[in-house]
């Protein structure tokens, strides 16, 4: 599936079979794999271009990583609006529903360097890169509706803070240690964040079931100047999955790339991962109708008070070719909009638009990273900017400056019905100051919101994410400092986490009183669809060929990933049988769990295997045999989600849950 985006992607795309090799100046190479000597013992000659070029390239290949989001990975895809909605927006990518648009997106977490795991428990990045025919526009999104900050000056003291520490570099990929809680403790505007974060949400399954938002409020903008207020909201078709914190750390060894391998393999497989494109919309004259500031992006916009519009979807189809050159060489920009789009002041929004140019000028080498293939354009782009560091284009003509005669003033700038870019004309008074809109103060009402809103297990979680990162932390200052803090949101949560941290229990009737809630903050709001999901099918001794295929063909047809396990591999057909061994399968890498056994005893593996599945909540099917051999295991064969049965239809209805929370 192409689309034009990746059409100019393959243009530029080097195949390297069936091409002689040669230097990168063109020169056939006879010899790569012995450098030129002085006889066969002897040293190396400095005139070896081959050699010195090849090692010159190899000593920079890598660049800087990126100073936040450093972890990720992306996909192309393509965008497509359900309805023409010019009523709010002059877009044309949202305006007309027989085009589709090329999508590139990068998934990616925030603290840790690129090499460091993908389950760790943190925000995730997800950045769109809409190519239309108007231009790029960046969707430059998180899967937490909500930020630690209100003013983007505030971004290096919170990085510094969550980013390993600087007199030991401790620790990679995770927010649990001083620092961060003492950040949090002093800065009572990350409350809300930080409590999203603990819960089941900053730890998600895959990238396939996360929630995207652009967090900021934004401005739609109509043919007519009409102007709108506008949250962007992704919405996952296979809806939201979390991890139990357990087994994401483990996967932190088992499985260092274990989102990025399941967003791989889905797209090669073509279970193509999508999203819906929601909107909430808000009318100019309903700016001061909310408890709430709308500019202020540590507050969401409750969906039960401004329901989310869905107007579209976007599917990922397409691997990169390349990771570097795509996905590490992307350059998302808050600021690269396109007419029909605008910003709102939101504070932290308004500096992100400083920052992301700034920071490619330094990454990518100079400011000619938007002719880089992925970042181009799908339409041409024409202007006087000249010559600078990396120049690919070559341009031709004697004049590259505006207003000119002597090329007819080209290239022209044009007009709002042409289609150039009109910000709209806000009208804005005020004294200069530095100073936080009182409307911006309240740090606590939707952390009590959203904590309000989640079901039993899912607050149980945040207690435990609370108690985990907090009793990591070495101060005891720190630690108190941060219940005392939650004290202010949830009086149950804090004097629970206080508890299990071993600080004092703060006062009483500190908290924010309220009982609202909103009914689309829990996860569970979405169904789970089965396709997608895994199951491991533990033999522990032997199977006849005959059960193992229809085992697998209950599987296909129910499109389940699945992989038989056992002692060693069995090749039944050159891509069928036992693929998996106790080695190098763990259950933290399967959604559920079969096991079957055929008159031995279980092996010690199997049976931990089957107790770690019951831990961790997920479905476990045990044929009969291999029931009666877990009768003195730790998980009891009566709990919910356990099912004594043959039939591997049993583990196709017992994903009617994902997870069984009452076990
Ligand atoms: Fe970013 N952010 N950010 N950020 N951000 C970057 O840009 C920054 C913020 C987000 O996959 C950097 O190219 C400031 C909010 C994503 O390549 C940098 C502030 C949100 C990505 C930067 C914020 C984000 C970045 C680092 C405070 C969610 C990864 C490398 C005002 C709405 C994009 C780069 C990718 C990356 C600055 C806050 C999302 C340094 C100053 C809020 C998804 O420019």
């Amino acid at each position: 599936m192409t689309n034009k985006k990746q059409e100019q992607l393959n243009k530029v795309t080097k195949q390297n079979d069936n091409d002689a090799m040669t230097t990168n100046n063109g020169v056939k190479v006879n010899e790569d794999e012995n450098t030129l000597t002085v006889g066969e013992r002897g040293p190396s000659l400095l005139e070896d271009f081959h050699f010195r070029e090849k090692i010159m390239h190899f000593d920079h290949e890598r660049i800087p990583e990126r100073i936040v989001h450093a972890r990720g990975f992306g996909a192309h895809g393509e965008f497509q609006v359900y309805e023409d909605l010019s009523k709010y927006t002059s877009a044309d990518f949202l305006t007309n529903p027989d085009k589709t648009t090329p999508v590139f997106v990068r998934f990616s977490t925030v603290q840790g360097s690129k090499g460091s795991p993908d389950t760790v428990r943190d925000v995730r990045g997800f950045a769109t890169k809409f190519y239309t025919d108007e231009g790029i526009f960046d969707l430059v999104g998180n899967d937490i509706p909500v930020f630690f900050i209100q003013d983007a000056i505030k971004f290096p003291d919170l990085i510094h803070a969550v980013k390993p520490e600087p007199h030991n570099e401790m620790p990679q990929g995770g927010s649990a240690h001083d620092t961060f809680w003492d950040f949090f403790a002093q800065n009572p505007e990350s409350t809300h964040t930080a409590v999203w974060a603990m819960s089941d949400r900053g730890i998600p399954k895959n990238f396939r079931q996360v929630e995207g938002f652009g967090v900021h409020t934004f401005r739609l903008v109509n043919s007519e100047g009409k102007s709108y207020f506008v949250k962007f909201h992704w919405k996952p078709v296979h809806g939201l999955e979390s991890f139990v914190w357990d087994e994401a750390q483990i996967l932190h060894g088992k499985d260092v790339d274990f989102h990025r391998k399941d967003l791989y393999e889905s797209i090669e497989k073509g279970d193509y991962p999508e999203w819906e494109l929601g909107l909430q919309i808000i009318e100019p004259e309903q700016e001061f109708d909310f408890d709430f500031d709308i500019l202020d992006p540590t507050k969401i916009w409750p969906e039960d008070q401004v329901p989310v519009k869905i107007v579209g979807k976007m599917t990922l189809n397409q691997n990169v070719s390349n990771v570097f050159d795509e996905t590490e060489q992307a350059a998302f920009h808050p600021g690269h909009i396109v007419p029909g789009i605008d910003f709102s002041n939101d504070p932290l929004l308004q500096g992100r638009l400083f920052s992301y140019t700034d920071t490619q000028i330094s990454r990518l080498g100079g400011p000619n990273f938007n002719q880089i293939p992925i970042n181009r354009p799908v339409n041409e782009v024409h202007n006087n900017q000249r010559d600078a560091m990396h120049q690919m284009n070559v341009h031709k003509g004697q004049v590259a400056y505006h207003k000119n005669a002597l090329n007819n003033n080209e290239p022209h700038t044009s007009s709002k019905e042409e289609g150039g870019y009109e910000h709209y004309q806000e009208k804005v008074e005020g004294h200069k100051i530095r100073k936080r809109s009182e409307s911006f103060k309240d740090y606590y009402s939707q952390a009590k919101l959203y904590l309000n809103s989640l079901t039993q297990p899912e607050f149980d979680h945040t207690v435990d994410g609370f108690s985990f990162e907090l009793g990591m932390c070495k101060s005891i200052m720190v630690k108190q400092n941060a219940v005392n803090q939650l004290n202010k949101v949830d009086r149950e949560l804090a004097e629970r986490v206080a508890n299990n941290i071993g600080v004092e229990v703060p006062e009483e009737n500190e908290e924010v009183q309220s009982d609202a809630k909103d009914s689309k903050l829990t996860m569970e709001k979405f169904d789970i669809p089965l396709p997608g999901h895994s199951v491991a099918v533990l033999i522990n001794d032997d199977i006849d060929e005959e059960t193992l295929k229809s085992y697998a063909q209950t599987f296909v047809d129910n499109k389940l990933n699945y992989a038989f396990v056992g002692k060693q591999p069995r090749n039944i057909s050159e891509d069928f049988g036992i693929t998996e061994t106790f080695d190098t399968a763990h259950p933290t890498l399967f959604d559920s769990l079969m096991v079957y056994a055929n008159g031995q005893d279980l092996l010690p593996e199997v049976e931990e295997f089957a107790e770690l599945t019951y831990k961790h909540n997920k479905p476990l099917v045990v044929n009969e045999e291999a029931a009666q051999r877990l009768q003195n295991s730790k998980l009891s064969l009566s709990a919910p989600g356990v099912f004594v049965s043959n039939d591997p239809a049993t583990i196709v209805n017992a994903f009617d849950r994902a997870r069984y929370w009452d076990r």
